[in-house]
């Protein structure tokens, strides 16, 4: 559900230009996955540097490819595209390619909704998906064998991420009232509840070494990137700015935080980089409507 942050039309300029993370203290350029909008409409998936420059684009097609994750060794991206299927206006699935853009593969076929990949260490995609009516969490593997279903609630169930050692996932539902953050074993049994508040609480994801999850959430008036333990104690906020600020992944070193914001370019959501304690915020990405970065495992 990650890409569904008021998704309000914008004017579509390709995503390339100079940023300004290149040359920060401590940070090491590895790479960031991430969904650009282009000239056309579409959106497609790019690679950038965490230290900024030209991205390189993996898929062009004129659909919405979008919410990418990479494999635990890079080789590989899964993301959700809603190519080829457009006479079921919400139908998209999960595909899967090479880190270069080839060997393309769909491994969804619901005429539903299939989309925000999240792979684990030990080789498994968790997505969403609403093909029995509500929004729930599934499981697959990259050959796309394996397919179940993992969580059995009529509210909203999305936003997976799994734990560094893939025996939990993280996932965002309304099974309480509003957006919360849960927990729950990688067989779907035991959630447990890490936030309780009346705002939007969403998009977690899970620290490289298990220990903390990063989120988003409008609990102080706007969209700020908090983070907390990984049974929900300490949730301390990190950015402290009106504009949007949302869909945080961590550096494989920890040090590091990415995210998507609007600021300095209200309405363009672009790809910022900040020290895990919230401070040194710097632009990554120059793009229209740079959305859902997915940092690599290394
Ligand atoms: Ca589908
Ligand atoms: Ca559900
Ligand atoms: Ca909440
Ligand atoms: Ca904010």
């Amino acid at each position: 559900m990650r890409t569904r942050i008021g998704l309000a039309a914008v004017a579509a300029v390709a995503a390339v230009a100079a940023a300004t993370a290149a040359g920060s203290p401590g940070l090491t350029a590895t790479d960031i996955v991430y969904s650009g909008q282009v000239k056309g409409g579409g959106s497609d998936i790019f690679v950038v540097k965490s230290t900024g420059g030209t991205p390189r684009r993996l898929t062009k097609t004129l659909a919405q490819d979008s919410n990418p994750t990479w494999s635990s060794d890079g080789s590989r991206i899964a993301f959700e595209s809603n190519r080829g299927r457009s006479q079921f206006p919400n139908d998209s699935d999960i595909y899967v390619m090479r880190a270069n853009g080839t060997k393309l593969r769909q491994l969804t076929f619901s005429n539903a909704f299939d989309g925000d990949p999240a792979w684990s260490s030990r080789g498994k995609i968790a997505f969403e998906s609403d093909r029995t009516g509500n929004t729930e969490i599934w499981v697959i593997n990259p050959d796309g064998t394996g397919e179940r279903q993992l969580t059995h609630n009529p509210a909203f169930d999305g936003d997976p991420t799994w734990s560094n050692d893939g025996s939990q996932i993280a996932f965002t539902s309304t099974r309480d009232g509003n957006r919360e953050i849960y927990v729950m074993n990688a067989d779907g049994s035991n959630v447990r509840r890490l936030t309780n508040n009346a705002a939007l609480d969403e998009n977690p994801s899970w620290s490289p070494d298990g220990s903390e999850i990063a989120f988003d959430s409008n609990r102080d008036g706007n969209l700020e990137i908090y983070v907390m333990n990984a049974d929900g104690s300490d949730q301390t906020r990190l950015t402290e700015n009106p504009a949007l600020d949302a869909l945080p992944s961590w550096s494989p070193d920890l040090r590091h935080i990415v995210f998507v914001s609007d600021r300095f370019s209200k309405g363009r959501r672009r790809l910022y980089v900040m020290d895990a304690d919230g401070s040194h915020v710097r632009r990554v990405t120059n793009g229209t409507f740079d959305m859902s970065p997915d940092w690599s495992w290394g």
